[in-house]
């Protein structure tokens, strides 16, 4: 018995566009088969995912009569139905159609920011009676190259009033969704707004209907921009805007690799696992964990299934080793919080002025304290020791 096999409960999800890679890049032609998006459901069902995810172009090829997007969704709910899986996200392509070749939201042409909300109105429908409950939008052409074409700040003015607009359509049709940002520095465009989660967390404060909307970071964008991925988790779960996450593994300084979960950085997929999971004692991520990521260049459609069962097998490795990390009495000895009683009232609660009189006359011995020792050498150490499996 497979302990680390996936289970609905696990919360798993693909996007179509992820197993369903053909292994195209910049310099070489496709060489795995295009799948039918049926098929893809049935695999994934078979390997223990929990639910696959979509671009609207992904399941309805663009320039579909309205009878061949009827039909073809038709046929994908039957597989939906057939194979247990649902779809927890959906999201829009406005980014692959030349149309979008200098932004959709931002675009300086009134008829390009026109057509893609167009789009991504058609797009939100087709994912609300999918099911999903979660909308991610990732400005992928929103950005520049010659940056003087357009102010950044008319960019995410036009990216704002756009997503404002969205949010009050889909509360006037009723729809109760979510809108997950996702931010990437760069590629396909030389620089793309919003590059890293922390910014997407200030625009969507400046937003109408901020409280519907929140981030999808991605460990390859945030990685990309040489940036802690968990880190920029934390902060959005600090803040409540955890909406949806993009689970994969990055190389720094090269292009957006969307390689196997835990295939580059370990250490990182380990603290990201056990920040999600909550394994410290703190609140758990109650969220898909959505593997945007696919099958290297050299794998055949075996190995694209390889590739799916190693990315699920991998999280519940890490989460079995944080649990373990955790309930290690010895780490919980080291990491237990200092407590000086007497300084909570001085570093706590609301500010008063005898509060800060307190502050003023409290003595430090500031040498002694300068002194000490973190010993933060032999927990990293165990931490890397539970990792290796060599503690339990
Ligand atoms: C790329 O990281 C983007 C697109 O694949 C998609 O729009 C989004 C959804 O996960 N991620
Ligand atoms: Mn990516
Ligand atoms: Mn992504």
């Amino acid at each position: 018995m497979d302990s680390f096999a996936p289970r609905p409960a696990d919360k798993f999800s693909f996007g179509l566009w992820t197993v369903g890679n053909t292994g195209r890049d910049p310099f070489g032609h496709p060489v795995r088969a295009v799948q039918a998006p049926t098929r893809i459901v049935e695999k994934l069902a078979a390997c223990g995912a929990w639910g696959v995810n979509l671009h609207d172009e992904d399941l309805v090829p663009f320039g579909s009569s309205a009878a061949e997007r009827d039909a073809i969704v038709r046929d994908f709910r039957r597989a939906l139905q057939d194979h247990g899986l649902c779809v927890p996200m959906a999201t829009t392509n406005l980014f692959s159609q030349p149309i979008f070749k200098d932004g959709a939201f931002s675009s300086n042409d009134p008829r390009v920011r026109a057509f893609a909300l167009q789009k991504t109105m058609t797009a939100i429908e087709l994912g609300v009676e999918l099911g999903a409950e979660t909308y991610v939008f990732w400005g992928g052409r929103e950005g520049s190259e010659a940056d003087a074409c357009r102010d950044p700040r008319v960019a995410l003015q036009r990216m704002k009033d756009a997503l404002d607009f969205l949010c009050a359509w889909c509360k006037d049709q009723g729809y109760r969704l979510r809108f997950a940002l996702e931010a990437k520095p760069n590629e396909p465009r030389s620089d793309i707004y919003l590059p890293t989660t922390g910014h997407m967390l200030h625009f969507i404060e400046t937003l109408a209907h901020k409280e519907m909307v929140g981030v999808n970071p991605e460990v390859a964008h945030e990685s990309m921009a040489g940036l802690s991925f968990t880190h920029a988790v934390a902060q959005a779960m600090w803040c409540g805007k955890l909406f949806h996450i993009d689970l994969n593994a990055q190389r720094i300084g090269r292009y957006d690799q969307d390689l196997r979960f835990g295939s580059e950085d370990l250490k990182q997929a380990f603290l990201l696992v056990r920040l999600l999971e909550g394994t410290s004692g703190t609140a758990r991520y109650e969220g898909p964990r959505h593997f945007d990521s696919h099958a290297y260049r050299s794998e055949d459609d075996e190995g694209v299934w390889e590739f799916a069962r190693g990315s699920m097998r991998t999280y519940n490795m890490l989460k079995l080793r944080a649990q373990q990390f955790d309930a290690d009495p010895q780490v919980r000895a080291w990491i237990a919080e200092r407590k000086d009683a007497h300084m909570d009232p001085l570093l706590a609660g609301p500010y008063s002025k005898a509060r800060a009189q307190a502050l003023r006359a409290a003595q430090m011995d500031v040498a002694a304290i300068g002194a000490e020792g973190l010993h933060y050498e032999r927990l990293d150490q165990r931490m890397l020791e539970h990792m290796l499996g060599v503690r339990s």
